[in-house]
């Protein structure tokens, strides 16, 4: 998952571990509360959310699944997150694609429904909110807009999403965030290239654009060399 800019300006890699939840939860921990009213799945597009069969997935924005969370159709806020310890130095950047699910009978609004993608500390006191929606303001999975934590470095950092279901006026709403492709970067550390030739056979698309840069570099040293070689002394 090494974010890698043209011509390999920027092997900056990602902190977050199974970032893109092509491996289920793993990594991610969530909480119900009340307890057990909420489900967490990786899913790909257009599948129905199970047990609670509230909401359709999207097409995840990156690999073949994204996360999605349900609950049951009482008042329930369900949360997964992941802690990240940010180095000391370079700079820090957060990625993700997220979208706001709501099931709301008679689409009377779903005042008190609504999503959250923060980066909190690790005792729960808010840095910044990433993304938000709420009521009926229904959103696919999508990428946000990036968000800066350089001077959270040196510091552990808490990427939460949080989903509250909501009493609308009697009829019961059922909120789910969806997430996928959560990148945080930090320049400082170094993506291992060679891990990543030995464990993906084929090229992925960044690797063709630095194969690309290479031999793009390799033509204008033969050009050099030859405008040398032909330059008068
Ligand atoms: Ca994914």
């Amino acid at each position: 998952m090494a974010a890698l800019t043209f011509c390999g300006a920027n092997w900056a890699a990602n902190l977050v571990q199974n970032p893109s939840f092509e491996s289920g939860l793993a990594n991610w921990t969530t909480s119900s509360t009340p307890a057990n009213q909420c489900s967490w799945q990786a899913l790909g597009n257009n599948v129905t959310t199970n047990p609670y069969r509230s909401h359709n997935s999207d097409q995840p924005t990156d690999g073949a699944l994204a996360l999605i969370t349900d609950s049951t159709s009482t008042a329930a806020v369900c949360k997964v997150y992941q802690d990240v310890t940010l180095p000391a130095a370079g700079n820090s950047t957060l990625n993700l694609a997220a979208g706001y699910k709501v099931w709301d009978r008679d689409e009377r609004g779903a005042p008190n429904c609504g999503v959250k993608v923060e980066v909190t500390d690790t005792n729960g006191n808010l840095i910044t909110t990433v993304y938000q929606a709420t009521a009926t303001n229904r959103a696919a999975l999508a990428p946000q807009p990036a968000v800066d934590l350089t001077a959270q470095n040196g510091t552990t950092v808490r990427i939460i999403a949080t989903a509250t279901s909501c009493l609308d006026n009697g009829w019961r709403g059922v909120a789910g965030v969806t997430l996928d492709n959560v990148v945080l970067n930090n320049t400082s550390v170094a993506a291992p290239a060679a891990a990543a030739a030995v464990t993906t056979p084929v090229p992925t698309l960044s690797e063709w654009a630095l194969l690309s840069c290479a031999a793009l570099l390799g033509g204008l040293t033969c050009w050099q060399s030859r405008r040398r070689a032909v330059r008068p002394h």
